[in-house]
């Protein structure tokens, strides 16, 4: 059956579809019109159930989910990883040029000035992390590296002119 065809009956179910809501309305207008307290009171009883429904799915939501939470993890890591701070200012990285492989890696990153975005490159060049730095805040960012290499650390959020030219590459592993 050509794509046409298909299309075509997709169109014509649904048309149907609409044309039978249509009638069904328009006959339901020839009935005996209801009390329009009952119609509301029922109203009212299924929103009134739906939202305890729901009330109660978010709070099983929420407490089935809560250990999963990721930053709790981040935070039991913190103590037997090499912490490394990260300043971002227009338009530089201040950071080591030089970070060991298979060693955790907890990047303490803030900025100097503006919003910034700190964003690591492996050198494959795909991103492999990132973190907003932001000023008068430190974001913590864990990270292991795999494979040694020459690394880049890139600005991802537009900070100002030289914003595209904001980069800093450093190596991991080796000497
Ligand atoms: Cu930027």
């Amino acid at each position: 059956m050509s794509t046409a065809v298909k299309l075509l009956i997709m169109f014509l179910a649904c048309a149907g579809a609409a044309i039978a809501i249509f009638i069904a309305i328009a006959y339901s207008t020839h009935l005996v019109p209801r009390d329009q307290h009952e119609v509301q009171r029922r109203g009212y009883a299924i929103r009134g159930r739906w939202f305890l429904g729901l009330l109660i799915f978010l709070a099983a939501s929420f407490a089935a989910s809560i250990p999963f939470y990721p930053y709790l993890s981040a935070t039991a890591a913190l103590a037997p990883a090499r912490k490394v701070p990260v300043i971002a200012e227009q338009y530089a990285f201040i950071m080591p040029s030089h970070l060991p492989v298979d060693k955790p890696i907890i990047f303490e990153v803030t900025s100097r000035d503006v919003n910034h975005d700190f964003g690591i490159y492996n050198p494959q060049g795909h991103l492999v992390a990132q973190v907003q730095a932001m000023p008068d805040y430190t974001n913590y960012l864990r990270v292991v590296f795999r494979e040694p290499g020459l690394y880049t650390a890139r600005c991802l959020e537009y900070c100002g002119i030289g914003h595209a030219i904001m980069a800093k590459t450093f190596r991991v592993g080796g000497k």
